[in-house]
Parts: C-alpha cells; structure tokens; sequence
C-alpha cells in the first residue's frame, strides 16, 4: 500500500509539497493537468514539468486523478474515436513519466455536486454537506449560473468551465439515453483503451458517482455493488478496474463499504482507494466529517481490515477532509484535516497489518 495526497498543480493549491512531503508515511501525489482542455493530448513536457517539480520535493508521482473523458465518447458520437486516440496518446505519454494508475469518471455532464461546501459543524469546523432536497430543487440553469459567476460559493474543484457553456445541452441529449445505452458507450470506450493500458502497464480506476444519487435524470454509472459489477464485467482485465471512494458510495446507507471492499479488492480491481467518512444526516442527506470511525456512519477499521485481507496493494489518498483551525482553500482539500486523515489511516493500516502476520 502506498499513502499519496491529492495535488492541485500550478500554483492553484493553498497546500506545498513541502508540506506534503512532511506528512508522515505519505510518499508521493495524485495530480491533474486542468488547464489542458478535456479531451486534448497531455504533452510529454507539460507532464514531466508537474513531474520533476514533484519529485524535486521528494515525491512520487504515479497516480493521475483524472484523465477526464470527453462528452463525445460519454454519447457515443462519431467524432469519439479521435478523443479516444488522444486518450490513448495521454496515456502513453503517462507511462513514459512512470504513471502506474489513472482515475477516472463517466458520470455524464456532471463531476461531483454538494448542495453546500461550508456547512458549520458543531466543533467549529466546516464541511462539505448534501441535501436531496436542495439538489431536487436545482435546475441546470440556476447551477451553471452558481458555477459561472461563483455565486453560493459554488466553484466545485476538479469541475473543467469548459463544461458550463454546453451543459444544458448536453442534460437535454442524455433525458432520451436509457442506461442500458449509456454502457454501451462506456462499453466502446473501455474496449479501445484498455489493451493499451495492459500495454502501457496503467491500471485504471473508475470514480463511482458523487453522490450515488440521481441528478438532472441523468444516467447513473457506478453508484451501488450491481453497478459496479456491471462496469467491470464491461471489460474482463484486471486493468479495468475501480477507485474505491467511500465517502461516494458510503453517502447511500444502502451500500454496505466493508463488502465492496472486500469483494473488488479480492478481484484484483482495486487500485486506487478514496478513503473519507461521511455522517447520514436523513433520507438522502449527509455531511462530510472527520476520517474517524465515530465521527461519521462508515467503519473505517472494517473498510481498511477488508482491503488488507483481500490483499490489496494499491493507493490509498485520504479523502476530502473538512476545515478545521481557521484554514481556508479548496473546498475538502485543505491540509490539516486531510494530514489527520492520512495519519489515522495509517495507523489502521498499521494496526491490521500487525494483528494479521
Ligand atoms: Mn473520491
């Protein structure tokens, strides 16, 4: 196993990689490119840049969250094979960087959505939170405007803008794609990339939908254990695998996280693990809290003892993680909550190790 932390390059992170590197047990970075349009060819020396500026501070980059997909392979357009040969060319520009892993989603329009990103908790603290209510209310037009002009503080990082000007469209083109369709397009995407990813030796690791709620009646991809059995039966490699983000499937009581751990662990198909807590708040409500078990409705211990007794042996990133003494930034990726989840984590990881050799 090897603990990472998600980055934020080019200046556009409140947290250094000196900081970083600080935290102890935590040996490299996740990062992404942003400023490369979805679906355009990541060049050799805009990777190596982020690369060497990574390891110059005594970090490993081996993990890409994400390679975005573009909305035309996501609806299965004839202009698609191009952005999939670019895909490819991404990927094999990674590997030449030493890239081992790359997270993804195939949530169609959407990346993930909260209803509020500073929710006041009881400790003085603030997280992010997710109200059914709210989002049910929500039309595409007001979110693009929020998203736009930065109004209720919703600038949700990760989110590309080139995104907003094509999003009501795009939830239009989608109201007549039935599920059984949308995974055939995903179906088409997998097949082209992933001999190369057997070739350029990149495991890839789905995101599950965040949250595991619908939105905009749009499809959803990989939100319970059917789902996500359905997504990797798509293509038998073990390539073709899953990022494990139990903050994203533990916000649906329904899913029980220690059984998914368990079962996709053991399949070999987990390489990348999101590690965070939520708290159920109600029907279709939670907030995000502190990594510990008793802070939250996720077992941490059980998730963490799955992974390890079904011999997984791939990276895990502490999640996101609230705000906490008087630190501002990015929504869920400030330091110190994120530092304290990576140190707990650990010490689970530590725990279970030595009660199990
Ligand atoms: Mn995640």
């Amino acid at each position: 196993m090897k603990m990472i932390f998600r980055w934020f390059p080019h200046g556009d992170d409140t947290v250094t990689l000196e900081q970083i590197r600080q935290i102890p047990g935590v040996s490299g970075v996740a990062v992404m490119l942003p400023h490369i349009p979805v679906g355009e060819v990541w060049s050799p020396e805009e990777i190596n840049a982020v690369k060497t500026e990574v390891n110059n501070a005594g970090l490993e980059m081996e993990v890409i969250e994400s390679v975005n997909i573009h909305e035309d392979i996501k609806q299965g357009l004839a202009t698609r094979d191009m952005y999939i040969q670019n895909y490819i060319e991404t990927m094999k520009n990674l590997s030449d960087a030493g890239i081992k892993c790359i997270c993804y989603n195939f949530m169609p329009v959407m990346d993930w959505y909260r209803s509020e990103l500073y929710m006041p908790l009881a400790d003085g603290s603030n997280a992010m939170a997710y109200n059914a209510k709210i989002a049910r209310e929500l039309t595409a037009d007001k979110m693009i405007k929020s998203m736009m002009d930065g109004s209720n503080n919703l600038s949700l990082p990760g989110w590309e803008p080139e995104r907003f000007p094509k999003m009501a469209k795009d939830i239009e083109f989608y109201q007549g794609v039935s599920q059984d369709e949308y995974f055939k397009n995903i179906k088409y995407f997998l097949d082209a990339i992933i001999p190369y990813a057997e070739e350029y030796d990149i495991d890839f690791g789905v995101h599950p939908d965040d949250p595991p709620y619908p939105m905009f009646n749009l499809p959803r991809v990989v939100n319970n254990a059917e789902a996500i059995r359905r997504y990797l039966a798509l293509n038998p490699s073990k390539r073709n695998g899953l990022t494990l983000c139990t903050g994203s499937l533990g916000a649906n009581p329904n899913n029980d996280v220690p059984a998914m751990a368990k079962e996709f662990a053991a399949l070999g198909k987990v390489p990348f693990v999101h590690l965070r807590n939520v708290l159920h708040t109600g029907e279709g409500e939670f907030h995000e809290s502190a990594h510990l078990s008793s802070d939250g409705s996720l077992d941490m211990f059980k998730i963490v003892e799955a992974l390890y007794k079904s011999g997984f042996d791939g990276y895990i990133r502490p999640d996101h993680g609230r705000m906490i003494w008087g630190e501002t930034g990015r929504p869920g990726y400030g330091l110190y909550d994120r530092a304290l989840g990576a140190c707990y984590i650990n010490g689970l990881w530590e725990a279970v190790k030595k009660l199990n050799t």
